[in-house]
């Protein structure tokens, strides 16, 4: 059948539409402009599972009975209820009808998508299909599902549904060709389901991670040593160490997923690898995440929120410390942080500790005036706040609050005082009321904590005695000692503006901090240093993270730490050398002077652009493009031959696109791979959705050694 490909609809499937759970969110929110952009607000869905709790937060909820369910359906773009429109909230009446709960509505973000949200955990629907769904998923594409396991029951529900919604308009909208992109196994069910009941329609699935890369770099093998994940990449037998792990039937899913879809995708390089050794495929490309750079856009305001910012920070240390704040100066005060969920070994926490430890010594020995206070702002199990994190805050604000009202009564008096005598008062006690000096008295002699007690580790109470990161700190003796130069809070919650002792959002807080350090190991993409560059905050990263080898590409290597992009090399150094590296880069960074931070901070945010949606999403439509040309490649090369004025080879379905500004190349981002040779590009050049990758090596991503070196010298 012929359908219109360059007036296609688009339906993106995440278990993250308009639910906040993790990463995907993330990239779904924030490129929605962009995609809105290019497919106007009819032709572009997302759906997704119905959260119960959020969903009214996030959803600005629409009818879809509106329409009539017989008849011809009017196909003049002008009519009250567009074509496209109609036919999908047809679709969505069929499987009301059969008793299926959905909710139809805009997401309340930028932009504006439409979304289709599917209650999967109706009881009732439940008990009348998973049963039968689970048995023809064996049947038909042989993927066994264990009977308790929720989330892959979840998983199956939401395939099926989305298969079911696709086939009902497949049937009723014979007009556009269908495009259904899939994120991350636990909604990409309907990739071999779709394939299996040969849907009408294109599959693009990208993973975000490999469910098996996960667990084998943050497991130990079975000597109880640490996985030397990318050096092993190609020898794991992964269906026995899925089934090892209580995988097999997810894992299943998940390769099964990027067999039958059209264009199988990752986020970086390095997850491109691993999926081609895990998953038995080559990925056709990468989309790298980007983000909606407007929303942190604060042009030249961006050093003044630093400022404004690190003064709330500085309010926060100063309770923290409370008793040792004469061995801290808060104009040689640095803060540095780490941030994410918590996973020990792929987040690098580890290795952030054990850096923290040697420049801590390296200070120490150079006598520096310098204190780092150094954060870790990752979710773990606590019992709430611990006492003496919150009496400090409370002693300070109360203090901070008498001297406020003092400061009040004393202007009235150093008024009377310099109309009457004629000249500056020179103690303080001649201008200050008897009932203020004693209130004051009263309230330091309060506050006045013994020099005894260390200034708390952790803000929170942690009731295991494991903890990975406690443990580590105690092994390395980092106490927030006097004499430490390297202090360490470790904020075991996510930040928000209600925290009773650190007030601010998890924006504010890293706009306020001086640099951000995460040393994964594991780390597909990584928002958090991305997110640190377009807030013009230096950040230091690992070429085995998705962002940190993106970076790598487009800064000269020499010139990448003035912009604020340290990365660590933890692909071809060991361990060892990676922490070393590590320390210099933060001790480098310690020796820096304000005006040195400031010029870095600019230089930092200006490569903002780089990471934009604008550019990014281009390899989003060359993902589309290539599934469509595969799904109709006859459609395809007519279309090419009528369209292709330019000589392009690109069809007017990739040029619609419109960049917003002309990317022009900065000063040192570059766009070469090896720095040799300077083309225009886009940023899956670096490893460009293509149409048959056959290409041996991944893509420019160096594993070799000396080999490679001296081939890419000739
Ligand atoms: C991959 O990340 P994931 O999506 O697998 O990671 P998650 O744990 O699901 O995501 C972390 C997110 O959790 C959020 C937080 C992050 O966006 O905002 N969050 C929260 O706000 N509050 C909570 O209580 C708990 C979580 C991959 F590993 C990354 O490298 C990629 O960047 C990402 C996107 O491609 O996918
Ligand atoms: N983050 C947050 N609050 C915090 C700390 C982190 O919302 O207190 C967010 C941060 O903005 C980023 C995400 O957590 O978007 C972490 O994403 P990343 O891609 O770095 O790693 P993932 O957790 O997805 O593997
Ligand atoms: C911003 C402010 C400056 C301030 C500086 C402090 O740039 O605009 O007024 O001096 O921050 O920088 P620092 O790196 O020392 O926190």
């Amino acid at each position: 059948m012929t359908r219109d490909i360059a007036d296609h609809l688009l339906f993106e499937t995440s278990t993250e539409t308009a639910n906040k759970v993790g990463g995907i969110y993330s990239v779904l929110k924030s490129k929605a402009p962009v995609t809105i952009k290019q497919y106007g607000p009819y032709n572009y869905h997302l759906l997704g599972p119905l959260n119960r709790n959020t969903y009214e937060m996030e959803v600005d909820v629409l009818p879809f009975d509106d329409v009539d369910t017989e008849g011809d359906i009017d196909t003049d773009s002008d009519s009250a209820t567009p074509y496209e429109i109609t036919t999908i909230k047809r679709a969505l009446l069929k499987m009301q009808e059969r008793g299926v709960k959905i909710v139809y509505g805009k997401w309340l973000i930028d932009g504006s998508p439409r979304v289709i949200l599917f209650d999967i955990d109706d009881p009732q629907l439940n008990a009348q299909f998973l049963n039968e769904w689970k048995k023809d998923l064996w049947e038909k594409c042989g993927i066994p599902s264990p009977e308790n396991d929720f989330e892959t029951n979840r998983a199956i529900m939401l395939g099926y549904l989305v298969s079911w919604f696709l086939g009902e308009l497949c049937y009723i909208n014979k007009k556009n060709a269908i495009v259904a992109h899939f994120h991350e196994w636990l909604a990409a069910v309907g990739c071999p389901v779709l394939r299996a009941r040969k849907i009408d329609c294109c599959t693009i699935f990208t993973t975000h991670a490999t469910l098996l890369g996960r667990y084998l770099c943050a497991g130990k093998d079975k000597d109880g040593n640490d996985i030397d994940f990318y050096n092993n990449l190609q020898f794991f037998d992964c269906d026995e160490e899925a089934g090892k792990r209580g995988i097999y039937h997810r894992y299943c899913i998940e390769r099964a997923a990027a067999h039958t879809c059209d264009v199988f995708t990752t986020v970086s390089d390095i997850t491109a690898l691993e999926a081609e050794h895990l998953l038995k495929r080559k990925p056709d490309g990468i989309l790298p995440n980007g983000l909606n750079v407007t929303k942190f856009q604060a042009v030249h305001e961006f050093q003044n929120l630093h400022l404004k910012n690190k003064l709330k920070i500085n309010d926060f240390v100063k309770g923290h410390f409370l008793g040792h704040l004469d061995t801290i100066d808060f104009n040689n005060i640095l803060y540095i942080f780490i941030a994410g969920r918590y996973e020990f070994k792929n987040k690098g926490v580890d290795m952030f500790i054990e850096s923290l430890a040697r420049l801590n010594y390296k200070l120490q020995c150079a006598g520096s005036k310098i204190t780092v206070v150094a954060f870790i702002i990752m979710p773990a199990e606590n019992n709430s706040y611990n006492l003496q994190t919150l009496q400090n805050q409370a002693y300070v604000r109360s203090l901070e609050a008498h001297i406020k009202m003092v400061c009040t009564n004393l202007e009235a008096q150093l008024l009377d005082y310099a109309l009457v005598k004629h000249s500056v008062p020179q103690e303080l006690s001649s201008i200050l009321s008897t009932t203020d000096q004693i209130s004051l008295k009263k309230k330091i002699f309060k506050i006045s904590p013994s020099k005894t007690i260390l200034p708390s580790i952790t803000t929170h109470n942690i009731p295991s005695p494991n903890d990975p990161i406690l443990s580590t700190i105690r092994k390395v003796k980092l106490f927030n000692n006097d004499y430490d130069r390297v202090k360490i809070i470790f904020h075991p919650e996510f930040l928000n503006s209600q925290n009773p002792i650190l007030p601010l959002e998890y924006e504010e807080f890293v706009r306020g901090c001086h640099l951000g350090v995460f040393p994964s190991y594991y780390e597909p993409w990584g928002y958090t240093p991305a997110e640190c560059t377009v807030m013009g905050i230096p950040s230091i990263t690992t070429n085995l993270s998705g962002f940190g080898a993106y970076m790598e590409d487009l800064i000269d290597k020499e010139q990448s730490s003035m912009y604020g992009i340290y990365v660590v090399d933890r692909r071809m150094k060991n361990g060892e050398e990676s922490i070393e590296q590590l320390v210099d880069y933060m001790e480098d960074f310690c020796s820096k002077t304000t005006r040195q931070r400031i010029n870095q901070r600019n230089r930092c945010e200006r490569l903002s652009d780089l990471l934009d949606w604008k550019r990014m999403g281009l390899e989003y439509v060359k993902a589309r493009n290539l599934a469509l040309k595969r799904a109709y490649p006859d459609v395809f090369a007519q279309y090419l031959q009528a369209d292709d004025q330019y000589g392009t080879g690109t069809p007017e379905i990739e040029r619609v696109y419109k960049v917003g500004k002309p990317f022009s190349v900065p000063g040192s981002p570059r766009a070469s791979t090896n720095g040799s040779q300077t083309v225009l590009m886009t940023p899956g050049d670096l490893g460009t959705i293509q149409d048959a990758n056959y290409v041996d090596d991944y893509f420019h991503l160096s594993m070799g050694g000396e080999e490679e070196a001296e081939s890419s010298k000739q």
